[in-house]
C-alpha cells in the first residue's frame, strides 16, 4: 500500500525558529508554507530527497490553538515526532484495504493536506502508538 515515506510531521512551539534551526543545522529549503484551519495548524514544508515515486519532506507543525490536535499533543509529550506520512497511490483505496484490516481510520473521507495532497490520518493506538497518515499527492 505504501509507496514511500512522504513527510515526517514534527511538533513545534515556534515554526519560524525551528525553521531557521532547520534551514542553518541541516540546510533544508522551505517549499511550502500553509495555515491548515481545519487541522488546526500552521505548517512548513522542507524538501528532504526527491524518489522514484515522489519527493519527501520533513513537515513542521504549529498549532493554531492549544485545542488542537498538535496543541494537545505538545501539552502532552513536548515537542517531537508527531506523525509519519506514507504516500499512496489513491487514498480513498489505501483507507478501505487498511480499514478492512481493522485499523480505525480518524477520517470517514480524505481531507486536505499541505500541497494539495488527499490525506487521511489511521488512529496511533491501532498503528502501536504512531500516528500514521496516508498522502495522495496531486498528478501533475
Ligand atoms: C495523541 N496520541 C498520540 C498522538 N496524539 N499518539 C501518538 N502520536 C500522536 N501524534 C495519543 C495520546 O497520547 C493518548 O494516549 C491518545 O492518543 C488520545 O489522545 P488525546 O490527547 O486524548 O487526543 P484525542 O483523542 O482527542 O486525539 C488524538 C488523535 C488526534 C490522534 C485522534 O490528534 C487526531 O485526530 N489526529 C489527526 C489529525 C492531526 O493530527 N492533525 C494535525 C496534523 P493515552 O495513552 O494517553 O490515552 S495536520 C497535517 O499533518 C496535515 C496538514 C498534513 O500532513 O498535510
Amino acid at each position: 500500500v505504501f509507496q514511500r515515506i512522504d513527510h515526517v510531521g514534527i511538533a513545534c512551539h515556534n515554526l519560524e525558529e525551528k525553521i531557521e534551526f532547520y534551514e542553518s543545522t541541516f540546510g533544508l529549503v522551505v517549499v511550502s508554507r500553509e495555515v491548515n484551519e481545519e487541522q488546526g495548524v500552521r505548517e512548513a514544508m522542507l524538501h528532504v530527497a526527491d524518489g522514484d515515486g515522489g519527493a519527501s519532506y520533513i513537515q513542521l507543525l504549529e498549532p493554531l490553538h492549544p485545542d488542537t490536535a498538535v496543541g494537545k499533543y505538545l501539552s502532552k509529550r513536548g515537542e517531537g515526532v508527531h506523525h509519519i506520512g506514507y504516500g499512496v497511490a489513491d487514498v480513498a483505496k489505501a483507507m478501505a484495504d487498511i480499514a478492512a484490516k481493522g485499523v480505525r481510520l480518524i477520517d470517514e473521507r480524505p481531507r486536505h493536506g499541505s500541497m494539495g495532497a488527499s490525506i487521511a490520518f489511521l488512529h496511533p493506538k491501532d498503528v502501536g502508538g504512531v500516528l500514521t497518515e496516508l498522502v495522495e499527492t496531486p498528478r501533475h
